[in-house]
């Protein structure tokens, strides 16, 4: 009845395997190999016209894109809703889940794409690179995926990503020193959806980005000890798989460093 095309290393399909655990549904998992880009095989892409994960297909219907599919499920499946009852904190909600779409997403892709993917990029032929990077549909996001595999981390998405990364820690901070969750006392879409974001970091060992923001600190702790976390996102990150991302993440932590301080 649920099926779900995900990768383990997504932030957007681990947002919606994090709703599946609170919701306690049974679900079946396709993998989708996004570094042998099935994602763009036109198989997949008559599923997700888009060419990424995850797609969500619920009785035989597919639904796309990672926050209309959480707002789907939780619609679908309303016992322990996380959308707010009330409608201004439900705004509030709404508004986090499309700063994450417009740019806190995009800003992980341009830190993950230097350190993860160009490298295997970089071992294909200039045209078979240039062959992968114009099938991806969507111009914006096929542009900066050509910038990031030219320029890796000096790429001038990067700086903006850490920009606009620093500033979503800075105004998660303020909402944290007024209530529990993102957007009140009760966790909800909103924390599902800005988690993943936090792995990002966890995994290339730049906690320190939120080093003067103890209200982030203990929120992500929390969302990490939750049994959704571990089993949706933790439990795909073997030791092994953590220790290979530090590694990659500590020397691009000096870039990622630089830009932060040149922001003050
Ligand atoms: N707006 C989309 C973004 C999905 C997305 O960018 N997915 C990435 C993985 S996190 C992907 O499939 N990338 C494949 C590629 O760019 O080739 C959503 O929220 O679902």
């Amino acid at each position: 009845m649920i099926e779900l095309y995900t990768h383990p290393m997504s932030p957007c399909a681990q947002k919606v395997r994090i709703l599946l655990a609170e919701k306690n549904l049974q679900w079946t998992s396709h993998h989708v190999d996004l570094a042998q880009k099935e994602n763009l095989k036109p198989e997949y892409l008559k599923l997700n016209p888009l060419g990424v994960v995850p797609t969500l297909v619920h009785n035989g219907k597919p639904v796309i894109e990672s926050s209309i599919i959480c707002e789907y499920l939780d619609d679908s499946y309303p016992e322990h809703s996380l959308t707010p009852e009330d409608p201004y904190l439900r705004s509030k909600m709404r508004f986090w889940l499309k700063h994450i779409d417009v740019k806190l997403h995009p800003s992980c892709g341009a830190l993950q794409w230097p350190i993860v993917m160009r490298p295997a990029m970089l071992q294909k032929s200039p045209e078979e690179q240039q062959r992968l990077l114009d099938m991806v549909p969507e111009k914006p996001r096929r542009e900066r995926q050509k910038r990031l595999v030219k320029m890796g981390l000096e790429a001038p998405d990067v700086i903006d990503a850490v920009r606009t990364y620093r500033k979503t820690i800075l105004d998660m901070e303020e909402a944290l020193k007024q209530h529990e969750w993102v957007v009140g006392d009760e966790f909800s879409l909103a924390d599902v959806c800005l988690a993943p974001y936090f792995q990002t970091i966890y995994q290339f060992g730049w906690q320190d980005i939120y080093q003067d923001c103890p209200h982030v600190a203990v929120w992500f702790q929390k969302c990490m000890d939750r049994t959704s976390y571990q089993q949706a996102v933790t439990s795909d990150f073997s030791p092994e798989t953590l220790t290979d991302l530090r590694a990659k993440g500590e020397p691009a932590w000096e870039v990622v460093s630089r830009y932060l301080k040149e922001m003050k």
